[in-house]
């Protein structure tokens, strides 16, 4: 709450406050008795709202990850060695094995294919392993409370106050991340209530323990995303000599076939239309820019980055599914190992340079979004220099020369 208003009008009312409150405790317990009525206005019972809400409690933990910025970036290499590691992918390989029939169901009643189901099982709670041990409610009622979630997390709570009165779970079992994502498909309360699936009809929607809810929820969301029954994520490629990076892009979606007119093939040598529709709607991505690995991406990638709006998650997920289905994910060209990415205040920096330079990279904030890769971009086209709006260390050394040496005179 603190965040969304001036602070000056706020000392005068919480200063008194402050001095007789430890934490914040009756400031939270004000606010939980006058979010009643906005909920109560969005469908909840009072009755329900006073039940459920009475134990509802500020998570200190919570409000700490909240606040926190995330210092370092994974790298995307980082990222994969994790996401589709030895274990993960053995791990994979046995609950696949041990839920075969039950996921061929699944599969065939969705339209999804079992490795994508079970390759996003492996990533959002290994496997049913991790789901996250904090009470949704209060979690939830946290983020609402204040900080810079307010809006998420009040939405949030009215969508878990709605599962627990539609009795799809009880209160006991709903738990998940601090931030609110639960079970073993980490859905958050919105997505759980449109997607999530009773399948074997015992009147809960459980993720939390019943294989067939957790599996067909998963799938229904894909489905539902546009994913199409075997049909490929997309793969690597290379590109011509000469090709403008800056259309590589998530957002810039053409044929395959006006790719294979810029002279783009597989990366194995064959042409983009070899098993493939050329009329399909494919983009191209470069995770680690110009010096990294390049593919194209087509419908299937598009459905799993609406489960999470991340490209190195999408990523995880395509190649994590190809190796439970025992199909080759080793790449042509390497990752850029030697090109580390940068950490918060060498991204702020990164910023600055740009705007010093007179271009736009939006606020300096150390988030690189599409604002900074825009004029990432254009600083590195008016160099000469691959248009790939990457911000790594080498970059940042190019945009940040460092002081030259004074001149040695003898
Ligand atoms: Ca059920």
């Amino acid at each position: 709450m603190l965040a969304a208003y001036p602070a000056r009008l706020l000392t005068g009312i919480f200063s008194m406050w402050a001095m007789f409150t430890p934490a914040g405790a009756e400031d939270f317990d004000a606010w939980k008795e006058s979010f009643r009525a906005t909920a109560i206005a969005q469908g909840i019972s009072a009755e329900l709202y006073d039940q459920e809400m009475a134990s509802v409690s500020k998570i200190p933990r919570v409000m700490e990850l909240n606040g926190a910025q995330p210092e370092f970036t994974k790298a995307v290499w980082q990222y994969l060695e994790i996401a589709v590691s030895e274990k993960r992918v053995s791990d994979g390989r046995n609950n696949m094995a041990l839920h075969e029939d039950l996921l061929a169901e699944i599969e065939t009643a969705y339209g999804v294919d079992a490795e994508v189901i079970a390759a996003i099982w492996g990533l959002e709670s290994s496997y049913g392993r991790i789901m996250g041990d904090y009470d949704t409610l209060s979690a939830l009622a946290t983020l609402g409370h204040e900080g810079r979630r307010i809006t998420f997390g009040r939405s949030q709570l009215i969508a878990a106050l709605k599962i627990l009165q539609n009795d799809y779970a009880d209160r006991a079992t709903l738990k998940g991340s601090w931030a609110g994502a639960m079970g073993q498909t980490q859905f958050i309360p919105t997505t759980y209530l449109a997607y999530a699936v009773d399948y074997d009809g015992d009147g809960h929607r459980d993720l939390w323990g019943n294989h067939g809810d957790v599996f067909a929820s998963t799938a229904n969301y894909l489905s539902r995303s546009g994913y199409i029954a075997n049909d490929p994520w997309g793969f690597e490629i290379t590109l011509p000599e000469g090709f403008d990076y800056a259309i590589a892009d998530r957002g810039n979606r053409q044929s395959l076939a006006f790719w294979q007119g810029l002279g783009v093939i597989r990366a194995n040598g064959t042409a983009l239309s070899d098993n493939a529709d050329l009329n399909a709607d494919a983009a191209i991505i470069l995770p680690a820019g110009a010096n990294g690995p390049a593919f194209i991406i087509l419908q299937n990638f598009r459905a799993i980055l609406r489960y999470n709006n991340s490209t190195s998650y999408a990523l995880g997920i395509s190649l994590l599914s190809d190796q439970l289905a025992g199909r080759d994910t080793s790449l042509v060209k390497p990752w850029p190992v030697q090109d580390r990415p940068l950490n918060l205040e060498e991204r702020k920096a990164l910023q600055q340079a740009l705007s010093d330079k007179g271009y736009n990279p939006g606020p300096v904030d150390g988030i690189i979004g599409a604002g900074t890769r825009k004029a990432l971009r254009q600083w590195q086209k008016d160099q000469g220099l691959p248009a790939d709006g990457y911000a790594s260390a080498l970059i940042l050394a190019r945009l940040m020369p460092e002081p030259s040496q004074p001149q040695n005179n003898e």
